[in-house]
């Protein structure tokens, strides 16, 4: 396969510093030579341009910190993505998680103006689905779901100029945190979410069966990795580690599943936060993540 690496080195989402690092830890991590080694011809296409923290105005316009800086980065995401030969797959690696406003928009938009139907599976401890009205925090890390499905800031939503993920095709794995209002909304979204409790009830074969059946009809499937949805002993450098999670065989085990199915057509990897982590455990785990989905297997 045609692999392109391509870095959001971006915190401005999120609410402590050190996921901008995280390009630099996975690549440090040998991301490329993993993805190689299984047969890959990969092309790192660099870093999308990022404002500093230092030099932006950090003004929280209608509860949003960063939004301007934020919604540059995003747009220069999706246009690098969008405009990518067809039959590539991108891997993106962040940075906070709301690069995957653009990352999902320039994946739907590659090749086919209007977007495509496409599924995406969220792992992650979070269901990052809060508007800027619901947000306890204003971090739009929070936030990137939501506003996929057309809710929030009219900017943000419009990153897929008209184009918006359909709440029936989103699935999302892990999740263990969800603020209250953001409880409600995506109740009134109807959004598929298993729990950590639906984890240990169903196992990961049984989500994984009903996650590909329930995403049959949609033509492109994106995976977004939050290093966060696998438990803070696997992965530590986590900016917002919630205890309980995904164990390491457990995010393999999704990843080999997912693999095997053929049909995974990008992917994120996003929340890796060197400064928290202990001897780059946390980018050398999603490098295995990474190459799990790419086709590593045991034997
Ligand atoms: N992430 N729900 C919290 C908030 O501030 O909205 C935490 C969000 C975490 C986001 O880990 O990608
Ligand atoms: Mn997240
Ligand atoms: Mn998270
Ligand atoms: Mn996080």
């Amino acid at each position: 396969m045609n692999l392109s690496i391509l870095g959001i080195p971006m915190d401005l989402g999120a609410g402590r510093r050190g996921v901008d690092m995280g390009p630099s830890a996975l690549r440090n991590a040998h991301l490329t030579r993993a993805l190689r080694d299984l047969g890959h011809r990969v092309t790192d296409l660099g870093d999308v341009r990022v404002a500093l923290p230092e030099s932006v105005d950090k003004l929280e316009e209608g509860g949003m910190v960063f939004l301007e800086s934020i919604l540059d980065a995003c747009q220069g995401t999706r246009d690098r993505l969008a405009a990518l030969p067809e039959g590539t797959f991108p891997l993106t690696i962040g940075g906070d998680h709301s690069v995957s406003m653009g990352t999902v928009t320039g994946n739907a938009l590659r090749g086919t103006p209007g977007g495509a139907r496409m599924g995406l599976i969220w792992v992650d401890a979070h269901t990052d689905y809060n508007t800027p009205g619901s947000s306890p925090s204003g971090n739009i890390h929070g936030m990137p779901v939501a506003h996929l499905t057309g809710l929030g800031d009219p900017r943000l939503s419009g990153l897929g100029g008209g184009w918006h993920m359909r709440p029936e095709d989103i699935v999302m794995i892990g999740i263990r945190s969800v603020d209250p209002h953001e409880r409600d909304l995506l109740r009134e979204a109807g959004i598929k979410a298993y729990t950590m409790k639906d984890v240990d009830q169903l196992g990961i074969t049984r989500i994984h069966e009903e996650t590909l059946e329930r995403l049959s009809g949609t033509e492109r499937l994106h995976v977004s990795f939050d290093a966060d949805a696998l438990d803070p002993g696997v992965c530590p450098g986590v900016g917002t580690p919630v205890p309980g999670g995904l164990t390491y065989r457990e995010g393999h085990l999704l990843m080999e599943l997912l693999s095997e199915s053929g049909r995974v057509t990008s992917m994120d990897i996003v929340e890796v936060n060197p400064i928290l982590d202990t001897r780059n455990q946390t980018a050398e785990v999603m490098v295995g993540m990474a190459a799990s989905l790419l086709g590593q297997r045991i034997l």
